[in-house]
């Protein structure tokens, strides 16, 4: 077993599976819960997909849970899509369940992979392709770039759709705002509030433009609603309605 072999193993097959992911149906950016939802429905439909993921650590916000209590909370009525997963809930009062943080974003993952969407992760989206007033595309460097603030010209991917899965941020729908001027506009979240963040999120999830659809806590930042917490039930609806969305358009 020889050292130079391992590496060769390792960088072929990495430079071909990302060549492969050159031409894609949907890019999505960000591996949070909603990133990983929308990609398991889209995938399990059967559509190319690939996740680009900034960090090292995949599942976003929800590996650490409310505060680093490493639970979540769930409502009721994304308790079959946890079912899905095969995620154990523990019922809390009439309408919320808790579950296992790192035990729900391991069946994310897992399952999410296995229906054939493939993560890239320690890759950021730094721009997006646009041709003819639609995304046609996403922009990448590798985060480590990034970080070490390094003057290193980007790659691009061409995706049929973008999904912006990229939490508070709404980083990708931030971007477009910046190349569009006034023609985009990200208003920006809320202050807590349950309640009125989970029932605004379905609503919010949505083809924000043409090409472009935004999905989880993006889209509750990008049309100026409520944050909500650490109750991820609509997150996981907004997933699956982003990837509904798209395969009734695709
Ligand atoms: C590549 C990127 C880029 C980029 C960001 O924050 P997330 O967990 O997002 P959601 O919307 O799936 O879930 C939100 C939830 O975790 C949360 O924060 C809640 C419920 N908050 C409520 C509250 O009140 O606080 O995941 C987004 C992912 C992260 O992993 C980022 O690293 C990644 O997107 N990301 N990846 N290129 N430009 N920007």
């Amino acid at each position: 077993m020889e050292e130079q072999i391992i590496s060769k193993a390792i960088i072929e097959t990495y430079i071909k599976e990302l060549i492969s992911y050159l031409d894609v149906d949907v890019a999505i950016v960000g591996a949070g819960p909603s990133g990983l939802i929308c990609a398991y429905y889209l995938a399990s439909a059967g559509k190319k997909v690939a996740i680009f993921e900034r960090h090292l650590k995949i599942g976003g916000g929800m590996p650490g849970g409310g505060m680093m209590f490493n639970r979540i909370v769930v409502q009721e009525e994304a308790r079959e899509i946890m079912k899905e997963f095969g995620v154990r809930l523990k019922k809390y009062s009439e309408k919320l369940y808790t579950a296992d943080a790192i035990e729900t974003i391991s069946a994310f993952t897992f399952k999410t992979i296995k229906a054939g969407a493939k993560i890239f992760n320690l890759i950021s989206v730094e721009d997006v392709i646009i041709r003819e007033k639609m995304i046609t595309g996403v922009v990448l460097n590798w985060t480590a770039v990034d970080i070490a603030h390094l003057h290193v010209d980007p790659l691009g991917v061409k995706a049929k759709a973008v999904v912006d899965a990229t939490g508070h941020d709404s980083e990708v729908c931030r971007i477009v705002e910046r190349k569009l001027g006034e023609d985009f506009k990200v208003i920006g979240e809320k202050s807590m509030w349950a309640e009125k963040g989970e029932s605004a999120l379905t609503e919010n999830t949505k083809e924000v433009y043409p090409g472009l659809f935004v999905c989880g806590m993006a889209a509750n930042a990008v049309a100026g609603s409520h944050r909500m917490g650490a109750i991820f039930g609509g997150m996981l609806l907004s997933g699956k309605k982003a990837a509904s969305l798209i395969l009734g358009k695709l």
